[in-house]
């Protein structure tokens, strides 16, 4: 399914591999200059890390949440399998240990008459985590002390995704849920989101298949989140 293109340095491998247009391209970084997250939020993309994105013509493109999904499902097995590190997803993009970040997801599409839906993964494995995210980031690195083989978990996280993304192109969605819920630690907590117009606190009670965040808020009110960050 993939076709890859690596490159020493890019600005971000998500506009990199929209240059390619077709289905399965992949583009991988060594550096990232203007590496990015949701809301144009920076993406810290040193030296050493693993910076990669996938391109994808899916005809069910108003699910792209899935796709996310689906990436962190396979960021966490690669990251079992090869690294031999123990990870959780984290609602709605992240792979983390403990209370650190390990993995960031960005997932973009384009409408219009060109369908597609680039999926960014960007996970530390042996950059340098800068000063200002200690005690929220970590490598793999800083975990196992030891070299994280990005090859490796690279072509392992493919290959898990691209199992699951043949699960996506048949519409199990459920299928894809109830994977991922296995891996969360999201649901269950006493969390704070805060989204871009107002901070909730309360209990996760679920994920809905619209893959909105349920929360049990004070007065036993339920919240439902599309977007936001999530603090336990
Ligand atoms: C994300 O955004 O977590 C999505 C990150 C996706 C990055 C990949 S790399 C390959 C592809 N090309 C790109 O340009 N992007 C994708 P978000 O949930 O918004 O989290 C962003 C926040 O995470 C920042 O505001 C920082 O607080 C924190 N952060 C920045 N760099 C980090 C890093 N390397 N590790 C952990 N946390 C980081």
């Amino acid at each position: 399914m993939y076709e890859i293109h690596y490159f020493n340095k890019l600005d971000s491998t998500n506009d990199k591999v929209k240059e390619f247009q077709k289905h399965g391209s992949v583009v991988i970084a060594g550096i990232q200059t203007d590496g990015r997250g949701r809301f144009k939020r920076r993406w810290s993309s040193g030296k050493g890390g693993l910076w990669l994105s996938i391109l994808l013509k899916p005809e069910n493109i108003g699910k792209i949440g899935y796709l996310t999904l689906s990436a962190a499902i396979a960021c966490q097995k690669a990251v079992k399998k090869i690294a031999k590190v123990e990870s959780k997803v984290k609602w709605p993009n992240d792979l983390v240990v403990g209370n650190k970040k390990l993995c960031g997801i960005l997932t973009e599409s384009s409408s219009g008459e060109n369908k597609f839906a680039i999926v960014g993964i960007g996970m530390n494995t042996n950059n340098k985590i800068p000063k200002n995210l200690e005690g929220k980031a970590a490598s793999l690195r800083q975990i196992t002390g030891e070299d994280a083989d990005n090859e490796k978990i690279a072509k392992s996280l493919l290959r898990e995704f691209e199992a699951l993304y043949k699960r996506f192109n048949n519409k199990e969605y459920g299928f894809i849920l109830k994977k991922w819920k296995k891996l969360c630690d999201t649901i269950g907590r006493d969390v704070k989101v805060i989204t871009l117009d107002r901070t909730i606190r309360g209990r996760v009670t679920g994920v809905d298949s619209r893959l909105r965040l349920i929360i049990k808020a004070k007065g036993n009110k339920t919240e439902k989140v599309v977007e936001g960050d999530i603090y336990y």
